[in-house]
């Protein structure tokens, strides 16, 4: 774990990931514990439609199963729950998002989740990038690869202790050898995660973050018995335009423009969900599926 923002950085840019403890303040842990019990709870009955079902890696989700490993827009006002933009917004997280991307005021509000545990079945997401498909030739994955640049990023904060994603440090700059290809290449998710070379479990204590870039190949394992509440979110740099739109906007995020969200954000906030909706009216709704998000 870096201790410093510039080793931060290069620890992120070197291994495609890094872990950062104290992102939450202690003022503001029990309240997005106790918000994240309310909306787990509004999923788990069924009043909440947007969520991630178990069986399916990506979207679309099956509304109708009742099982869910994520909770999907915990921002949106329907939820009743400003504990999360107060977060997302805070002073801390927005620091840490740019000294990683590298960028001053530009940062754009995007996805907020939640990963849960879902409670009657194990469940496991296969291994993956998120943007480049399993399906890949090595000249199609090395080009993907070579033209990341910083224009977003996504990270997973822990409320509870969570050992559920592993990931191969480094993969976001390389192709797949031609083992770790056989390891990624079908539809099923692995029986031993560590089955992948170069593989490592990344384990979060309460409170703690790993960043992590979205061409890492990573995979997920879900324990219906280990309480799982992590938040889950993505910031983008609106130099990234396009490019980020593709990832973001397919999740539906047209309540984000209703004024009942905006009047509930601070300035800063108003500010991010601005360089958002400009991305929005520049490319509209339509933008296709990417993988994942
Ligand atoms: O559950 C996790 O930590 C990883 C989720 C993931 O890989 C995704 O949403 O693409
Ligand atoms: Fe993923």
């Amino acid at each position: 774990m870096a201790s410093d923002p510039v080793r931060q950085k290069t620890q992120f840019e070197e291994d495609g990931f890094v872990i950062i403890p104290g992102l939450i303040s202690p003022e503001d842990f029990p309240r997005l514990e106790q918000a994240s019990a309310d909306v787990i709870s509004r999923t788990r009955e069924g009043s909440w439609p947007h969520r991630r079902t178990v069986g399916k890696q990506f979207p679309p989700y099956d509304a109708k199963n009742p099982d869910s490993w994520g909770v999907q827009h915990v921002m949106h006002p329907d939820l009743g729950q400003p504990a999360f933009a107060q977060w997302y917004t805070s002073t801390a997280l927005i620091n840490a998002v740019q000294n990683l991307l590298g960028c001053d005021d530009q940062l754009q509000m995007e996805l907020f989740n939640l990963l849960i545990n879902p409670v009657s079945h194990n469940f496991a997401l296969r291994w993956h990038r998120d943007d480049i498909g399993g399906d890949a030739t090595e000249a199609e994955e090395r080009r993907a690869l070579d033209a990341w640049k910083p224009y977003g990023i996504q990270w997973n904060t822990a409320l509870y202790e969570d050992s559920c994603l592993f990931v191969v440090p480094g993969s976001h700059k390389v192709p797949r050898t031609p083992e770790q290809r056989i390891h990624s290449e079908g539809p099923d998710a692995p029986a031993d995660p560590l089955d992948m070379p170069g593989a490592i479990r990344v384990s979060l204590r309460p409170g703690e973050s790993v960043f992590y870039n979205s061409n890492i190949l990573h995979c997920a394992a879900y324990d219906a018995q280990a309480p799982r509440a992590t938040l889950h979110a993505t910031m983008g740099n609106t130099t990234g335009g396009s490019v980020r739109a593709r990832n973001i906007l397919q999740h539906g995020l047209s309540w984000m423009k209703e004024a009942q969200f905006r009047d509930g954000l601070d300035p800063r906030g108003k500010d991010m969900l601005g360089r958002l909706l400009e991305l929005y009216n520049a490319t509209g709704d339509d933008v296709g599926y990417s993988l994942t998000g």
